[in-house]
This record gives structure tokens, sequence and C-alpha cells, in this order.
């Protein structure tokens, strides 16, 4: 199977799950420039013009979160996902969406307007409107991870790869709010995984 990437982009929860998984993959890395991602050769893969994208055979995948699912479907046997007939497949699938669907919102908000866009587009007050919506999610999940070592429970899921991108992106632009010692803690036992170093090196 092959994987296209842009380093520390929502590529490297797919990159990360193939690494804990083991699997065997190709690995094209891409610029994160419009001059690659909207080219026709691409965009023919990819019409969305995002990454990530997975080609496994006849399949051909570009939602991060679909990806994951997919891939431990197919190949994880029963790993990095709890039994699905326990009460914590749905915790799993809970935060597992979370970590695309409602956290990247504000993320992405906040990184568009304090980071990416030219500064006469930037909208201060949406950067800072978006923080406070993602401080109140932050401690939601610092709380949480107060509780048991991992989102889940005390088992490594996938679901901390989605949501543990989230967190390095946040890292990444210093925009990980102070405090949330749980979750910083956490954020430590995510980075010592090999499969993480790896991910993020790439
Ligand atoms: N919901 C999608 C979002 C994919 C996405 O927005 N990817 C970004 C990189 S993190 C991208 O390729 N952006 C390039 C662009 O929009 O031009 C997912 O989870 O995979």
């Amino acid at each position: 199977m092959k994987l296209y990437h842009v380093s520390k982009s929502r590529s490297t929860r797919v990159l990360w799950l193939l690494e804990e998984l083991g699997l065997d993959y190709e690995l094209e890395t891409l610029p994160f420039d419009p001059g690659a991602l909207k080219s026709p050769d691409y965009l023919a893969i990819n019409p969305f013009g995002k990454v990530p994208v997975l080609v496994d055979g006849p399949v051909t995948m570009s939602e991060s979160v679909a990806i994951i699912q997919y891939l431990l479907d197919r190949y994880g046997g029963d790993r990095l996902q709890p039994d699905r007939e326990s009460p914590e497949y749905a915790r799993f699938l809970q935060w597992l969406h979370f970590g695309e669907s409602t956290l990247m919102g504000p993320i992405a908000a906040v990184l568009a307007n304090a980071h990416f866009l030219p500064q006469e587009e930037r909208d201060p007050r949406a950067a800072e409107r978006n923080r406070r919506t993602l401080k109140g999610y932050l401690e939601i999940l610092d709380e949480e991870l107060g509780r048991h070592a991992y989102l889940v429970g005390d088992e490594f899921t996938a679901a901390d790869i989605v949501v543990g991108y989230a967190v390095l992106l946040l890292k990444l632009f210093r925009e990980l709010p102070d405090g949330l010692p749980n979750l910083r803690a956490w954020f430590e036992r995510l980075a010592e995984r090999p499969a993480f170093k790896k991910a993020t090196a790439a």
C-alpha cells in the first residue's frame, strides 16, 4: 500500500498507525504547497487536493480517521481498538471521531487566523474566540486523562493517535494553553513511542 504524506500534516496519523501495526508501506512525501497538492496528477488521485491519501490495491481513501478505521479493521487484528462487543468500543469511536470532527475545528481556525493566512486576511478576534473554545475542549480532555492513562482506558488505542496528533500540532505552533497537567503527561507518554518518533520525523 502507498501513503501520500506531508510532513507534520494529518497524514502523520496514518503513518503513526502503520508503524504501530508494523505494516509494509510505500511512502510518498509531498511538499505542503499547491504546486504538489493541486497538480493535475495529484488531483486525479484525490480531487480534494489534500493529504492523507492511502492507496491499497483497488482502495483509495482520503480521510485520516476513515483510513485509520479501515487499517484497523482490515489489518489490525484485535490491536489498538477495544473488542467490538465491549462498552469501551463505543468510547473508542467517540474519541476517535472527536479528534477530527470536533477538536480540529477550532485548531484550524486558530492556526489560520494566527499563523497561516496572509497578515491582511487574519482575524485576531476569530483566533481568540477559537482559542477559548479550544481551551474548554482541552480542559475536558485533561479531566478525562486524570482518570486513566489513555483516552479509552489504560490501554493505548488509535484514538490516542488521532487526538495526539491534534495536540502535537498545538505544541508545534506554541498554541497549547498552560496547565493541563494530565494531558501533557499523556502526550509525553505518546511521544516516547518509537512509532510516534518515526512518524513525526518523516
Ligand atoms: N478531514 C481530513 C482533512 C484533510 C486535510 O485538511 N489535510 C490538510 C493537511 S493537514 C491538507 O492537505 N491541506 C492542503 C489544502 O487544503 O490545500 C482528514 O482528516 O484527513
